[in-house]
């Protein structure tokens, strides 16, 4: 039967049919590229973490399959003799680059009346480097020698104070709002004031545990302690305050001082904690701890923590080292290099940061970078242009997640 106005809808039904079968095959092909686009393939300690936390994380991870990523303290705040000024860096002026992973310090941070950090870094000053840094391709990462809540003393004050500060302890209020301050610093690290995308932060809180100097060290807190302490500051940070740019950095004191490595695990917070397992070792290239190789020992340590990184997927780092006033002019290529390089798995580390160059007016010669005109600045330059090593200019995006 032929149904005039049957006829005037044919050519749109037909229509409306060629869109629907169009449409579905875009919801497949959508739905194939989803199913084969591969999922991130890390746990983080973070579910939440923000895609350029998740990428700076799997970045590091590639990147260290090649590579090695050089670090400094403080580097845009100060150095041997000069303080704040402007797109100054000892490390650029002895090498032509900033480094790739700058990193800076919050002791201090809650003391309300103190606007600059415990070596005089302004905060508002380390925030805006902290940007310029990450706009570059830089790396963050945070330290915090934080003050002792009980004797209002400071970091180095050994007095038994973490289990005041947990749960049920007396100074958990005052606790709390020392994180809280930390956790509005990190909320304000934004990379661009009209957006809302955060800097991401590897964060390494209660660094150097397993020496006895910090108020959270060896014979000022019981594993069930420090264990608390570190769990309670991860979850209160990233469930309370819903801060998701941080990745977490384990770095205990030298693993020279160690009866066997299983010690590195002894206050372990666990790897659902821990993105990053890395160390402090400013003695073990020098040959201390009776080390008659010193490159051998620290690569054997080198070789060890990247394997169980490896194992764990996660990140290896040499989380601070340096020698005190550079005295050894060969010291980045002969020493440092030399460890990293070690062996196939010690070649796994991600990054390895030196400490600060002090003022020489505050400090004099603690400075653990060459400076324009220092005597190891030529083999510096050897360390940076050595293919293995990165510095801020050579660094591929770190921030965004390719491939997964
Ligand atoms: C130490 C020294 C101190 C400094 C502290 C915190 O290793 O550099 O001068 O106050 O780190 O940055």
């Amino acid at each position: 039967m032929n149904n005039p106005v049957q006829n005037i809808l044919n050519p749109f039904i037909m229509m409306n049919n060629g869109l629907l079968f169009a449409c579905i095959g875009l919801f497949c092909i959508s739905c194939q590229a989803t199913e084969q686009k591969p999922a991130y393939p890390y746990t983080l300690v973070d579910a939440q973490a923000t895609q350029e936390t998740k990428a700076l994380f799997a970045n590091l991870k590639k990147i260290s399959a090649t590579h090695v990523l050089y670090g400094h303290e403080d580097d845009l705040a100060y150095g041997v003799k000069w303080e704040n000024e402007q797109g100054r860096s000892d490390v650029k002026e002895a090498s032509g680059s900033y480094p790739a992973v700058y990193g800076w310090d919050l002791g201090d941070l809650a003391q309300i009346d103190k606007a600059d950090n415990l070596d005089g870094v302004d905060f508002d000053n380390m925030k805006q480097w902290i940007k310029e840094g990450y706009q570059r391709g830089g790396v963050i990462t945070l330290s915090w020698h934080m003050n002792h809540l009980g004797t209002e003393g400071d970091t180095w004050d050994t007095t038994r104070v973490a289990h005041r500060l947990l749960p049920d302890g007396d100074l958990h209020n005052e606790f709390n709002a020392m994180l809280d301050r930390f956790a509005s610093f990190v909320s304000d690290l934004k990379a661009d004031s009209d957006q809302q995308e955060l800097i991401p932060v590897i964060f390494r809180p209660y660094h150097e545990h397993t020496g006895w100097w910090f108020w959270w060290g060896s014979e000022s807190t019981t594993v069930e302690e420090y264990v608390s302490l570190w769990r309670y500051t991860v979850e209160y940070l990233r469930d309370v305050k819903q801060v998701h740019n941080l990745l977490y950095a384990y770095s205990p004191n030298s693993l020279s001082e160690f009866d066997s490595y299983d010690d590195y695990w002894e206050k372990y917070p666990g790897d659902a904690y821990v993105d990053i397992l890395g160390f402090d070792d400013y003695f073990t290239l020098q040959g201390r701890y009776g080390h008659e190789d010193g490159v051998a020992a620290l690569g054997e340590h080198l070789s060890w923590l990247a394997s169980q990184a490896r194992d764990r997927n996660k990140i290896a780092a040499i989380t601070e080292t340096g020698l005190e006033g550079m005295t050894d002019p060969t010291w980045f290529t002969q020493k440092l290099l030399k460890a990293i390089q070690y062996s196939e798995d010690s070649k796994q580390i991600a990054y390895v940061l030196t400490w600060r160059n002090a003022q020489e007016w505050t400090k004099e010669g603690h400075f653990y970078a060459p400076y324009q005109g220092h005597s190891s600045a030529s083999d510096f330059r050897s360390f940076r242009e050595d293919g293995f090593v990165l510095f801020e200019d050579e660094l591929p995006d770190m921030y965004t997640l390719t491939g997964f």
